[in-house]
């Protein structure tokens, strides 16, 4: 009953708006007061926190923010996303607060060269991948560039989109969080599916920030350097991809098959093939199989 008072509070009746899909009671809404007033505070690397039911997607609508001159560390959170976006031509879908889909607006001080925010998509990987280990009490793994695997079939959990905005970067995370499987797209996986220990948003999302946030000002103090921060040694160890046999796709290229040896010093993997070493970067890759 308090549910459903709550509920009607938050949409009255008369409100002929499509937040009344949202009614699930297995998958709350995000508490925004609550998650503003334990983020945002003075000297927290978030500023900002906006929360909003619906958009097409929070990278998009981050990036035209970070055009407007927008503050580092504004997060815009979805309940759900029209037209949530992977890399390249890819989309990410996901029901009405079965997940987490948010972009953090990043400005990276003239201190790291820009040769060195290709790490950006790692250490965010490397952030979630904490953050869901910790509260989830699961062994996650990372695949270069950007998915965090779960599971004993290892599957995908979380996807992050890292897109450059003039001087300012905007950077993507879809986490599924109570997704069953049916609402789960082949090869991919939830907290829920995999039985971890927590698969509330609310401590997840702020578990997430809290690690971005540490590790990102820890980088930025280094100037980018992936090695001062031992950035480039915790994503290898994290990292499925170094050390196998790997068919990388490349858009214009077909494709590169050899056996991933390591990271170069921008975080591009390193394809050991039949004609030498060659470097790609994450921008370049369709998909990388592990054979
Ligand atoms: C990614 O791309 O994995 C990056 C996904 C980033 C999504 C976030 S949500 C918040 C922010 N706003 C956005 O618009 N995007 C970011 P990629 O590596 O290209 O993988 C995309 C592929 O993942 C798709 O082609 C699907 O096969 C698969 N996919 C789609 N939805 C998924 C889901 N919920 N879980 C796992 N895999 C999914």
């Amino acid at each position: 009953l308090a549910e459903r008072a709550r509920l009607s509070r938050r949409y009255p009746p008369g409100v002929p708006t499509s937040a009344r899909r949202w009614r699930q009671l297995d998958r709350p809404p995000l508490p925004a007061r609550a998650l503003t007033a334990a983020l945002v505070r003075p000297g927290s690397f978030v500023t900002d926190l906006r929360i909003v039911d619906e958009t097409g997607s929070t990278n998009d609508d981050v990036a035209a923010l970070a055009r407007t001159g927008a503050a580092e560390g504004l997060v815009l959170v979805a309940e759900w996303q029209a037209g949530g976006r992977g890399r390249l031509d890819r989309g990410w879908q996901s029901p009405p607060q079965a997940g987490l889909t948010f972009s953090v607006l990043l400005r990276p001080p003239p201190g790291v060269p820009a040769h060195r925010r290709t790490w950006l998509p790692l250490l965010v990987g490397l952030a979630v991948r904490s953050a869901v280990e910790r509260l989830g009490e699961v062994e996650t793994r990372l695949k270069w560039p950007n998915d965090v695997l779960l599971g004993p079939d290892r599957h995908k959990v979380a996807g992050v989109l890292v897109q450059v905005e003039g001087d300012a970067v905007v950077a993507g995370i879809g986490l599924n969080v109570t997704n069953r499987r049916a609402e789960l797209p082949p090869g991919a996986t939830s907290l829920a599916v995999e039985a971890a220990q927590c698969t509330l948003r609310d401590p997840l999302l702020r578990a997430i920030l809290r690690d971005l946030g540490s590790l990102y000002l820890q980088w930025c103090a280094a100037g980018g350097d992936p090695d001062a921060t031992g950035l480039r040694a915790a994503y290898v160890r994290a990292c499925d991809t170094v050390g196998r046999e790997v068919r990388v796709e490349l858009p214009d290229d077909g494709e590169l098959a050899g056996v991933a040896t390591g990271l170069d010093e921008a975080g591009r993997l390193l394809v050991a093939a039949e004609a030498g070493i060659r470097a790609v970067s994450a921008g370049d890759v369709r998909h990388v199989r592990p054979r």
